[in-house]
């Protein structure tokens, strides 16, 4: 096995904040709203909670955009509250990990309301100005804004600002070494509290060419790479770790947008003295339509052949050095059923069952998106005034503009839209899901009724107390966390099916990615050898060839 570590072992439970317990009811999640959870959360079997940021933020795009990095969002609570849930969750020996975002700041921070009060104001280069005498800078597209340009013009100072994201969200200026310092200062303020861990947003897109030339043709359709690409991204990420990272026991993790899969390792490999690990985009990004603006996805689904070739050669990449890892959401995601699996009732908890398979059976850290645990699907919605996400809202103000179809993107972001992942987490039956006693800031997902916590609690076969079985799988087996990945049968469009093998030991994952029936036949050479350790159908027959129930999903030992 590879060098054995706590953040290797881990299953990563993500919480986010806003949409999973609110204490005062005033409609938003909130840090005590999740100290009140911290028992639920343990029961799941996870190691690690991810958080979405909880920091000082004016909440132009929830929270990822940070007026204070060493205070709380007042509408989750105060520092006194993150100290006791840290506490907590120590206390029941789980790890947490914060978001770190400081690719930009919002523009109510103090750094950017000095840096726009005048050319001369010493934070003036914490932040990309480019002087108006300089003429029009060249284009660079923003994923937030209306327009769609990155460049927002200054009157004060007659200069354009940068900003990637919204026009809230000023990009940060790491080619100022100061303004490193003051990032790895607030790190470390971080670290000495307790915490274990960052995962950093957009981190590839820190390093710029601040000569801001032309993008380069081979990035047009996909400036998100030319973005991750930039000049010393990795002597800053080496620095943060001499500076930070290196002098704590912690796990790092990237925000792999726009890097490919022959630049993972530059973020990952150990011993160059970067980060723990890197989450890709390219799972993501099966069954797009190509040119992505909309994120238009095809309405015949996607193909498991393209699934199994990306999540195949992610696999490869980490053999050797570095580390993976798995997710199929997330708060930027669609609910994973709704996305891959099959999310009519029918088929809706046997197919999470079979997602959940898949992401503690694969070599690589999981990241699992809370809610997930129940099946939680997308809410689907058919107004457009419902949505409060940002970038639905900017994308479909962008399209109007240009007199697109408007009704096309309503029914695409029913697949797409990040809102489907952020609806808030469902506990019971009772009143907003037991959520809030207040109006919650994004409506509830009506199938709350039938889907939630309390009611999964009390059924053996819900998908909440299969998630429990398989991380207990996980724990108890090692090599479903070290043991070597092969795919087997690559060219079957229905099936997923691979072998890990770690020593003598070797176990067979097969899921059967369909609503229908399927016939399996076993490789020559391998036999079942045993009951299985998961299995989301009551009974398994052992055969050479395997009967399949729809979504069927079995992890079962190999003689
Ligand atoms: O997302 C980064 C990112 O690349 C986004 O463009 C993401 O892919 C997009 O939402 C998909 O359409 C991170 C955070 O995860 C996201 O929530 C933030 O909005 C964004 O950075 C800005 O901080």
């Amino acid at each position: 096995a590879p060098n054995e570590t706590w953040w290797k072992e881990a299953v990563v439970y993500q919480v986010y904040p806003r949409s999973y317990k609110d204490s005062n009811g005033d409609g938003v999640g909130d840090l005590r709203g999740l100290i009140s959870k911290l028992d639920y959360i343990k029961s799941l079997g996870v190691n690690v909670i991810w958080l979405n940021p909880i920091y000082g933020s004016p909440n132009d795009d929830n929270g990822y955009d940070i007026s204070d990095y060493r205070a709380i969002m007042k509408d989750f609570g105060t520092m006194a509250d993150f100290d006791e849930l840290l506490r907590g969750m120590h206390q029941r020996g789980l790890k947490v990990v914060l978001d770190l975002v400081v690719n930009h700041s919002s523009d109510e921070h103090e750094w950017f309301k000095q840096s726009k009060s005048g050319r001369d104001n010493p934070y003036r280069d914490y932040y990309h100005w480019w002087p108006e005498e300089k003429g029009v800078p060249n284009k660079r597209q923003s994923f937030f804004d209306v327009k769609g340009d990155a460049w927002a013009y200054d009157e004060a100072t007659k200069a354009y600002y940068l900003h990637y994201f919204s026009r809230k969200q000023p990009d940060l200026n790491w080619e100022n070494p100061k303004l490193r310092e003051e990032i790895y200062s607030m790190m470390r303020f971080w670290f000495d509290k307790g915490i274990d861990g960052f995962r950093m947003d957009v981190i590839p897109f820190i390093a710029k060419d601040t000569t801001f030339p032309p993008i380069p043709a081979k990035y047009h359709g996909d400036f998100g790479r030319y973005y991750a690409n930039g000049p010393h991204l990795h002597d800053y990420l080496q620095e943060m770790h001499r500076e930070v990272l290196g002098k704590y026991d912690v796990m790092s993790v990237a925000e792999g947008a726009g890097v490919t899969s022959d630049q993972a390792l530059e973020f990952v490999d150990p011993a160059r003295k970067e980060l723990n690990m890197l989450y890709h985009f390219e799972g993501m990004g099966v069954g797009n339509v190509p040119g992505l603006k909309y994120r238009m996805r095809k309405h015949e689904g996607y193909s498991l052949l393209e699934f199994k070739q990306v999540y195949t050669k992610w696999d490869k990449i980490f053999a050797e050095k570095g580390w993976g890892t798995i997710y199929l959401g997330n708060h930027d995601q669609p609910r994973m059923v709704t996305r891959w699996g099959d999310d009519r009732p029918a088929f809706r908890a046997v197919s999470s069952k079979l997602l959940t398979t898949f992401l503690l059976t694969m070599r690589g850290t999981p990241y699992y998106f809370g809610g997930d645990e129940l099946g939680m699907t997308n809410i689907k919605f058919d107004k457009i005034e419902d949505y409060q996400d940002i970038e639905t809202r900017n994308m479909y103000a962008q399209l109007k503009a240009e007199g697109g179809d408007l009704a096309q993107f309503v029914e695409a972001q029913k697949i797409s839209g990040r809102d489907n992942g952020r609806t808030p987490f469902q506990w019971d039956a009772s009143a907003n899901a037991g959520f809030s006693t207040g109006t919650p800031w994004l409506k509830l997902n009506p199938n709350y009724a039938q889907v939630n916590a309390a009611a999964e609690e009390k059924d053996p076969n819900s998908v909440l107390n299969y998630f429990r079985r398989a991380t207990a799988m996980r724990r108890q087996h090692k090599v479903l966390v070290y043991g070597q990945y092969q795919l087997l049968d690559a060219a079957n469009p229905h099936i997923y099916a691979y072998t890990r093998t770690l020593g003598k030991e070797r176990v067979l994952v097969v899921l059967n990615f369909t609503s229908e029936k399927r016939r399996w036949a076993l490789p020559a050479g391998l036999k079942a050898g045993g009951a299985p350790w998961l299995n989301n159908y009551p009974t398994f027959a052992p055969a050479a060839t395997l009967a399949l129930e729809p979504w069927q999903a079995v992890v079962v030992p190999l003689r």
